[in-house]
């Protein structure tokens, strides 16, 4: 049998507890309040830029707004816990308030509380509850669904750790680990949403192997979120050839709309994007183009 990718489904089967409920993978749109991200280092750092440019993505059609006060590109400086609350909550507090479905981009549980009584919807932890002891027993409680990112340690230490015989086994196993300590410590299973966490440690075939084996990931019976935006395996693979320069983090939004398109036509429920509005009529596409597929489902959803 071919192994070609094809939309398999209409619409994402599994679904976590609270959020919209779509007949196509959802879209995150990207709201980073820090002075270093590498995709957008300092655009939206001052709070009232970044809830203008949260409310610019609400319009364009981001079904959820992941805010962010820590960068995690390699080599960046955690901000104290202070210091990330000034910067996410404001925002937090006045998107939810605008009616927008809110979730926050922190390893820290206090971060995570506070934001969570602010109006987030979702508590997005890179560190899948590795970094903070606290967070497994907050999520416990919280009553919204929490993304396990795969995570093997804080950004210094990445590369030296993206050392993998079998990536994809490996991330597999790993995260399982992860859904079972989620699970004892009373995170709901309904609440609880996978992340192959792209680009942390991992190398750009790491990044590609889990792409190209993205089913194995979705086997294990949680949604899955990817979050490929604007990532530097993308600016290798598009490395100029007469300079020998990768592509800049600005120009890599068609190729992620790419990867945004091959992951929800592999059961990806949400991708986590900057550029919104082409990524929403991308998975659109995907959502429409399965439904007539043999295994499409009957679109009982929205599209
Ligand atoms: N990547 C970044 C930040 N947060 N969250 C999840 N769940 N998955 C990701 O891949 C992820 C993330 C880093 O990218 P950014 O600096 O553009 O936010």
């Amino acid at each position: 049998m071919s192994t070609a990718i094809r939309p398999s489904r209409g619409a994402p089967a599994l679904h976590p507890r609270g959020l919209p409920r779509l007949a196509r993978a959802l879209v995150m749109g990207i709201v980073n309040v820090t002075p270093d991200s590498f995709s957008d280092g300092g655009r939206w750092y001052d709070p009232e830029r970044a809830v203008a440019h949260g409310l610019s993505l609400w319009e364009e059609g981001a079904d959820i707004l992941d805010v962010g006060g820590e960068s995690t590109r390699p080599g960046a400086v955690r901000p104290s816990a202070e210091e990330e609350l000034r910067r996410v909550l404001p925002v937090v507090r006045e998107l939810a308030a605008a009616g927008a479905t809110v979730s926050v981009d922190t390893m820290r549980a206090e971060v995570a509380a506070r934001a969570v009584e602010a109006g987030a919807r979702l508590v997005n932890d890179v560190s899948g509850g590795l970094a903070d002891p606290g967070m497994l027993p907050l999520m416990a409680g919280a009553g919204v669904p929490y993304v396990v990112m795969h995570w093997r340690g804080h950004s210094a230490g990445m590369r030296a750790r993206a050392v993998y015989d079998d990536v994809v086994t490996e991330v597999v196993d790993e995260l399982r680990l992860r859904i079972e300590a989620a699970l004892h410590a009373g995170v709901p299973a309904d609440c609880l949403v996978l992340d192959p966490g792209l680009g942390f440690a991992k190398l750009p075939e790491h990044n590609w192997q889990l792409l190209g084996r993205l089913p194995e990931v979705t086997a294990l019976g949680h949604p899955v979120l990817v979050g490929a935006a604007r990532k530097s395996f993308l600016g290798e693979l598009l490395t100029d050839p007469v300079t020998g320069r990768p592509r800049p983090a600005h120009l890599r939004d068609a190729a992620t709309s790419a990867v945004s398109v091959l992951a929800a036509a592999q059961d990806a429920w949400c991708v986590r994007v900057h550029d919104v509005a082409s990524t929403v009529d991308a998975v659109r596409v995907t959502a429409r183009w399965g439904l007539e597929t043999p295994a499409g489902t009957p679109q009982t959803y929205p599209l």
